[in-house]
């Protein structure tokens, strides 16, 4: 059963750069492309139906490779704490920031998750969204952390998208381990992640390398049991300081290294080497009024593959549109609208380990894409968020958010 696509205009973003194709067409078979490229090229064929797209443009489906989708509580009274002065740090020592959140998503049921997480996961998938990656990383315990990621696979049940789903059980120190980080590691390593990992709950691990949160050696721990369980790793590295967890993460074979901020030219060669895509996160930058940037242009130079997403999280990004955050990489990081794009397309897939089925409007790929009412791709990065007219087309069905 196949359906053509045609009267569009295509970025495809093959291999990360526009790659446009004028006049296209695509054919997708079920959940697949079959075929993509000039209409007067067409192969012969029926198809069960055919769609007029008006002259859309179509793009890869949108993916947002780093969120935290799913938390309870809310933290705008901190937002206004910040704005009359009070550092990120500082309350983070006094018990607020991640801990505070700690405390609303132990205490609120798996139910009362859902039903927030879809909310805000709506509003990144109207926005053109099709696969995302969730952490956990707001239980820090057993209990917690699973309660987090059976709403992931929820969430992946009932809406239409992708969802990785990220054990971040070292994100933070939980209040009952306070003083004692070695043997909060020893349990996430010898504990947390081997039941959630045999739950099937768990499609990669990733850990916040920080000074207030854990060391490279601690990091290394988890790396190590994430490696014996035989899943992927990423990291949070060098966002408000550099330990060089950016290489750390590269000498393991992570999928990404994210934040960067405060990574070195040596970290950005390190990574270049391995392959781990750097994950750019403009919507924290911009919320921590951050002005230390990350080095785009050794990453550039270096030819590290370089992802854009929106950190959505209640303390330092609250971010519900992935499309605001491309403009963010161009205004804030000076990155082109074609390199935001390959940002959550090609690089984002990557990023996710998903480059063989998504990231790329290319014939075997997964039937991801978005048919946006625009005259030029760069439109995508210019407008500061803002519903853009589209239809969105998931698995090879149009789908439409309530
Ligand atoms: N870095 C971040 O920006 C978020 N987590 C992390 O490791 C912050 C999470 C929060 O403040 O709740
Ligand atoms: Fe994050």
């Amino acid at each position: 059963m196949t359906v053509l696509w045609t009267n569009c205009n295509a970025a495809t973003m093959a291999s990360g750069r526009y790659s446009i194709v004028e006049d296209a067409a695509l054919v997708t078979d079920g959940k697949h492309i079959r075929w993509v490229g000039r209409r007067a090229e067409l192969p012969a064929g029926e198809h069960a139906e055919t769609i007029d797209l008006a002259g859309a443009w179509l793009t890869p489906g949108l993916i947002d490779c780093h969120t935290h989708t799913v938390f309870g509580g809310d933290r705008s009274g901190e937002f206004e704490q910040r704005l009359e002065g009070v550092s990120y740090a500082d309350i983070a020592a006094a018990g607020g920031g991640i801990a505070s959140t700690v405390r609303a998503t132990r205490a609120a049921s798996e139910d009362e998750l859902f039903a927030s997480a879809k909310e805000r996961l709506t509003s990144l998938l109207r926005d053109g969204v099709t696969t995302l990656e969730s952490k956990s990383g707001y239980g820090l315990d057993l209990e917690n952390e699973r309660k987090i990621l059976r709403v992931n696979r929820r969430l992946e049940q009932e809406l239409p998208v992708t969802i990785s789903s990220t054990c971040l059980a070292a994100h933070a120190l939980p209040p009952e381990y306070a003083g004692r980080a070695d043997d909060y590691i020893h349990l996430v390593c010898s504990e947390i992640l081997p039941a959630l990992a045999a739950e099937g709950l768990v499609d990669a691990v990733d850990a916040f390398c920080e000074y207030l949160a854990f060391s490279p050696a601690q990091v290394e721990q988890v790396f190590t049991a994430a490696r014996q369980l035989g899943l992927p790793v990423k990291l949070h590295a060098e966002q408000l300081s550099s330990l060089h967890g950016s290489s750390l993460a590269a000498r393991y074979q992570a999928l990404s290294a994210d934040h960067l901020e405060f990574m070195t030219e040596d970290d950005v060669k390190v990574m270049a080497v391995a392959g781990t895509v750097a994950v750019l996160l403009p919507g924290a930058y911009y919320f921590l009024r951050e002005t230390q940037l990350p080095p785009i242009q050794a990453l550039r130079e270096q030819g590290v593959a370089i992802a854009i997403a929106s950190d959505l999280n209640p303390g330092t990004s609250p971010a519900l549109s992935l499309r605001l955050m491309l403009n963010m990489a161009c205004t804030l990081f000076r990155m082109t609208p074609e390199e935001a794009l390959a940002g959550v397309t090609w690089h984002a897939a990557k990023a996710l380990g998903l480059q063989a089925s998504h990231g790329s409007l290319e014939a075997g790929k997964v039937a991801d894409f978005v048919a946006w009412d625009i005259t030029r791709p760069a439109q995508l990065s210019y407008w500061l968020g803002g519903e853009l007219n589209k239809r969105i087309i998931r698995h090879g069905q149009e789908v439409t958010h309530a």
